[in-house]
């Protein structure tokens, strides 16, 4: 790899960051790499904050309209030729077999889940998202994090105010009950989360200022009514 530097100035006109890495033995833990081996290092590629969205949409605009899923499609065209040049082999979030995201994002950055499902991050809260995972073969041990992380967020909240937001009691300490948020999404009541987001998730104090725009809340909130596949 050319170094975390030049990954970093490589994701950044994408409002893409390197979020941190995983390190694994030679042979154990990694996902598998095109060829056998299974990769030494793993580089979370992440956004936070509404930093992606403009550039998702600028390159959205030159696509057809009916374009099946979009932001993943953005996120290969993108990151593929990025993991190229860095020889690294790209992991997609949705691609199934679903890999690890959020077990990788908890080694990497010292995160930890929130009742809502989504890791909570010390800075951005819940706004934030993975885009991808860089595999290489080699152990790249240098990598920093991006600062914040390692901060138990959600044992520190007193409040816990996504425990009362949603109408539905889909937020509960125990489990996020995706089931029950689906009904209300699919009711009238539901109609305002899916104008204005998630209830539960507007309530988090934390990183409030990464608020994701209003065209990218909906955009999310619209793929998590579809009913899974
Ligand atoms: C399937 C899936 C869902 C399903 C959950 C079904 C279920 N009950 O498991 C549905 C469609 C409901 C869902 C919803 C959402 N999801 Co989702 N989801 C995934 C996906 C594609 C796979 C999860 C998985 O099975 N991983 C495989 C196992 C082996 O990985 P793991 O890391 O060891 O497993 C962890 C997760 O499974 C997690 N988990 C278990 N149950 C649930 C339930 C929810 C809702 C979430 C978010 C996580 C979660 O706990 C495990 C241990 O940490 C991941 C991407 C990925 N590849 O991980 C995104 C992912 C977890 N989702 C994510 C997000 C952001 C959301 C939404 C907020 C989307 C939105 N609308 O904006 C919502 C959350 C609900 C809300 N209140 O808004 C992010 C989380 C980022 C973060 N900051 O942590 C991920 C990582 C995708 C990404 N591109 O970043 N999701």
């Amino acid at each position: 790899m050319s170094g975390p530097k030049s990954l970093r100035a490589a994701l950044r006109p994408h409002g893409l960051m390197l979020r941190g890495s995983v390190h694994f033995p030679e042979g154990e833990g990694g996902p598998r790499l095109p060829g056998g081996r299974t990769a030494r290092t793993v580089v979370l590629v992440g956004h936070a904050g509404g930093a992606m969205w403009q550039a998702f949409c600028d390159w959205r605009a030159t696509m057809p309209a009916d374009l099946a899923d979009p932001l993943d499609t953005w996120s290969k065209a993108v990151i593929d030729p990025i993991a190229a040049a860095f020889g690294a082999f790209p992991y997609y979030p949705s691609d199934p077999p679903y890999q690890p995201f959020q077990r990788w994002a908890i080694a990497a950055e010292g995160l930890a889940a929130s009742p809502l499902g989504i890791l909570a991050h010390p800075r951005y809260g819940l706004w934030h998202g993975y885009r991808a995972a860089l595999g290489f073969a080699e152990d790249f041990s240098d990598i920093e994090t991006e600062e914040g992380g390692r901060v138990p967020v959600c044992e520190s909240c007193c409040e816990k105010p996504c425990l009362t937001a949603c109408p539905a009691d889909a937020v509960t300490a125990a489990r996020f009950d995706v089931a029950a948020c689906r009904r209300l999404l699919a009711s009238e009541e539901g109609r305002i989360c899916l104008d204005e987001g998630c209830r539960a998730r507007a309530t988090c104090p934390v990183g409030r200022d990464y608020t994701y725009p209003a065209e990218e809340i909906r955009f999310h909130m619209a793929a998590l009514s579809l009913p899974v596949g």
